[in-house]
Order: C-alpha cells, then sequence, then structure tokens
C-alpha cells in the first residue's frame, strides 16, 4: 500500500470532517454582541465576541504584549482604561508590526485573516476593522463555521456569572440556536463553596454556608432547575492543581467542594445522563492585573481522577489537564475506565510541539477513544486558526501510526480512514453525550 495514498486519505479527511468543537466561549449572537456591525446593534455586555479588536486583544496576546512593553512602562490599569481599538492598536504595533509574529497566539491572528482573504501584513488596523463593521453577527458565524470547518459550537455558560444569568432569566430562548450546545459551568460549587452558597441563596435556593444534607437537597433543585432550562448537554468545571478526591483532612474549603461533587453534582449529572467535565490543573490570578491573563497552571493528581471513575462508575467523565508532565498519566487512567473521555490540548498544552506529543501518545495508549482537541476559542473568528493549526497537526500524527500499522501488515482503506477522523473529530464527542 503506497504511503503516498494513504497520507493523501488523511489529509482530505482532516479537511473534510466537520468538528463539533466540544469547548468554547463563545456565544449565539443572541447573548448580545458589543462589536460594531452591520446591523447596528450592539451591546456594551454582550457576550459574544468577534472582529480584529476581539481576535488582537485575547487574553493570551495581552499577556505576550507585556513581555515587551512592561508594566513599568504602561501600568496595567493604564492599558485596562484604554479602549479596546487602543489596546489593539497597541499589541498589533508591538506583536505584529515591529517583529514577526512567531508564537501561537500570534501565527493564529495571521492564519486567520490570511483565510479570511485579508492581508495580515498590514502595518495598522483600519481596513481590518472596515471589513468586520460591515458583517451582520449571525451570517458572520455561518462564514466562520464554513472557513473553520465546525458544524457545531459547543458554549461554557456560567450560571454563577450575573451578566448571563440574567440573560438566561430574561429569555428562557436566547440559546435557541442549532449552531450552538449549551454547557453549565459550575466553577464557585466546587473552588468556593462559601461565595456560592450566598449566590444560590440569593436566587431563593434554601443553602447555608455549611455543606449538610439541606444545602446538598437545594443544589440538586438548582442543579435540575438549570440543566432544564439550559438544556445542559454536560456540566464542567475548572480545578486548581491540587484538587484532590477523597479532599484532605486539614481543607475544609476542599471537603465543602467534594462534598458538592460527590452528594449534589455527580448525582444529578446521572441522573440527566449527562457527562461531567473536570479541567484540571489551572492557579488562578497569579498576576491579577492581568486580568483572564493571570492564570498559570500546575501538576495536578491523576489518581484523583482514577478514584472518581472508579467510586462513581455510573457517572461519565470528561477530563483535561493543563500541565504537560500529567498527559501520560491521564491517558494510562483513561485505559482503565471507559466511562472517562480524555479530551483536547488545553489552554498552555493548545502549541503544536505538545499538541503534537500528546495527540501521539494517546494514539498509541488509547487507539482512536479520545478527544484531540477543542479550540477554547473566545473570538469567534478564532475557530479558523485553532482547528487549521490543529488538523494540520492531528493528520501528521495519524499518517505516522498508519504508516506503522501498514508496515506491521495490516491493509488500510479509505473508508477506514474516514472513519478514524470522524471518530476523532464529531463523533466520540457526540456520541459520549448522547443520551
Ligand atoms: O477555564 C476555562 O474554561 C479556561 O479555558 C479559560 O478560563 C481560559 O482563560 C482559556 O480561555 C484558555 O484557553
Ligand atoms: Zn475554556
Amino acid at each position: 500500500m503506497e504511503t503516498t495514498n494513504i497520507n493523501s486519505w488523511v489529509d482530505s479527511a482532516v479537511r473534510e470532517q466537520p468538528v463539533w468543537d466540544m469547548h468554547t466561549h463563545l456565544y449565539a449572537p443572541t447573548f448580545g454582541t458589543p462589536v460594531p456591525n452591520a446591523t447596528g446593534q450592539t451591546d456594551p455586555a454582550g457576550l459574544l465576541l468577534w472582529g480584529i479588536d476581539e481576535l488582537v486583544t485575547y487574553h493570551y496576546l495581552v499577556a505576550e504584549v507585556y513581555r515587551i512593553v512592561p508594566s513599568t512602562k504602561l501600568p496595567y490599569e493604564q492599558f485596562w482604561k484604554m479602549s479596546k481599538q487602543q489596546q489593539a492598536d497597541h499589541i498589533w504595533k508591538h506583536l505584529f508590526v515591529e517583529r514577526a509574529p512567531l508564537s501561537e497566539a500570534c501565527r493564529g491572528v495571521v492564519t486567520t485573516l490570511t483565510k479570511l482573504g485579508l492581508d495580515p501584513n498590514a502595518k495598522n488596523l483600519n481596513e481590518f476593522r472596515k471589513y468586520f463593521a460591515a458583517m451582520k453577527p449571525s451570517d458572520y458565524i455561518d462564514k466562520v463555521m464554513k472557513v473553520a470547518n465546525v458544524n457545531a459550537i459547543t458554549m461554557t455558560n456560567e450560571v454563577f456569572t450575573d451578566n448571563e444569568r440574567n440573560r438566561w432569566i430574561a429569555n428562557p430562548n436566547v440559546a435557541d440556536d442549532p449552531r450552538f450546545r449549551p454547557v453549565l459551568r459550575l466553577d464557585p460549587l466546587i473552588r468556593d463553596w462559601a461565595g456560592a452558597s450566598k449566590k444560590l441563596a440569593d436566587l431563593g435556593y434554601k443553602v447555608t454556608a455549611e455543606a449538610n444534607d439541606a444545602s446538598v437537597a437545594e443544589v440538586r433543585r438548582f442543579l435540575g432547575d438549570w440543566i432544564k432550562k439550559m438544556k445542559a448537554i454536560y456540566l464542567a468545571v475548572s480545578l486548581p492543581p491540587e484538587f484532590r478526591y477523597p479532599a484532605p483532612s486539614n481543607d475544609p474549603v476542599a471537603a465543602a467542594g467534594i462534598t458538592m461533587l460527590t452528594k449534589a453534582i455527580l448525582p444529578t449529572a446521572q441522573e440527566y445522563n449527562v457527562p461531567f467535565a473536570m479541567m484540571i490543573g489551572a492557579r488562578q490570578k497569579v498576576n491579577p492585573s492581568l486580568g483572564d491573563a493571570g492564570d498559570i497552571g500546575g501538576l495536578a493528581d491523576t489518581y484523583t481522577v482514577a478514584k472518581l471513575c472508579a467510586d462513581f462508575p455510573n457517572n461519565k467523565f470528561f477530563c483535561t489537564m493543563l500541565c504537560r508532565e500529567n498527559q501520560h498519566d491521564l491517558a494510562v487512567v483513561a485505559r482503565k475506565f471507559g466511562n472517562l473521555m480524555v479530551f483536547g490540548c488545553w489552554w498552555f498544552m493548545n502549541i503544536p510541539s505538545i499538541i503534537d506529543e500528546i495527540t501521539r501518545l494517546r494514539l498509541e495508549l488509547l487507539g482512536t477513544t479520545f478527544i484531540p482537541q477543542h479550540s477554547d476559542s473566545r473570538v469567534l473568528d478564532q475557530l479558523i486558526y485553532k482547528w487549521e493549526h490543529s488538523r494540520v497537526i492531528i493528520g501528521n500524527v495519524l499518517k505516522d501510526q498508519y504508516a506503522k500499522a501498514v508496515a506491521a501488515g495490516w491493509k488500510i482503506t479509505q473508508d477506514n480512514v474516514k472513519q478514524d477522523v470522524k471518530l476523532l473529530l464529531h463523533d466520540n464527542f457526540a456520541n459520549f453525550v448522547a443520551k
């Protein structure tokens, strides 16, 4: 069997297979957009971000520009007081005009503009602003999904954030857009029971600061209410590196979180037959002045994931981890538990050298029984570069793996390649969330 045939089969399969993007921070246009556009309707607190100024002020690029113009020269407060356009002009000048855009986040902006038919070599953003201002958000979503070949966008719906929750309360049909799927995001329930319980009490749930049976029952009612309201396809949390199950004995905050996880979240997830996604390893606000860009990762505990999968065999778990050193062990844990679906190259893992490494070890340990990537896009147009870049890497890894299988004597067909790619880019996720 000619390798060139197989390689061309892989190239066409990864290019032609529509992706169901399982984790993004994108929103349907009904959630409002602050971006100037052809409809003339903007909402300063709107949640759908797109266009050049949002692309260039992505928090990854804010972090990177502060490595060039330090806060001693441009105090953080001064930067955050600048308009979005002024922030974008500052970043464009220092990261794109005055030096080559070599980081993954910078190259992503270049890829996106090129794939949209724009010239990324412009010295300023004026022409790009005119291009995006002429777009209507919903039409532009269709355009981006077509260019990126993404046929479903999974949202992150932060029920503990007032701006988002109030949009759901004002319009229960706010997410009725077939291109988008809701996910109930629950971080405070596990990370900060004290804060979460105050918010729940304000919403009329009879909880107290005690993570006792009465509070657990009310949290289950809250979860049921919102799973139904959102039609959530899974529940999700981001967890710190020190997340442990069972909880350490001397940590009442962790103990309250584990109580809510084991007595409220997982039983309710099982009751509604929705998976629970754990994104583990984010140490938040280590440089709070950078806002969303101020987090780092840290070594987490894969045995905790194994114990949860073992103790809750009727729950389905997604898991991704933020530390490179956790990736091999997490794939080994997935070999032991069919109720665990490992996914994505999350955040600081989402760079070509590490995507290649993680995808290779996952294929070698798990075959095609994992989800290689999610985009984590916060700005709609990022779907274009995040999937363009990842399709190339996933394709290269698959080519090598097929070549090894063929060298071992196995005969491959083009249908096999298409089926494998469909599993990796779409069906492994679709099947895992199916009721
Ligand atoms: O917790 C999360 O969903 C993280 O993905 C985000 O908080 C993070 O800022 C991000 O966008 C990473 O890519
Ligand atoms: Zn995310």
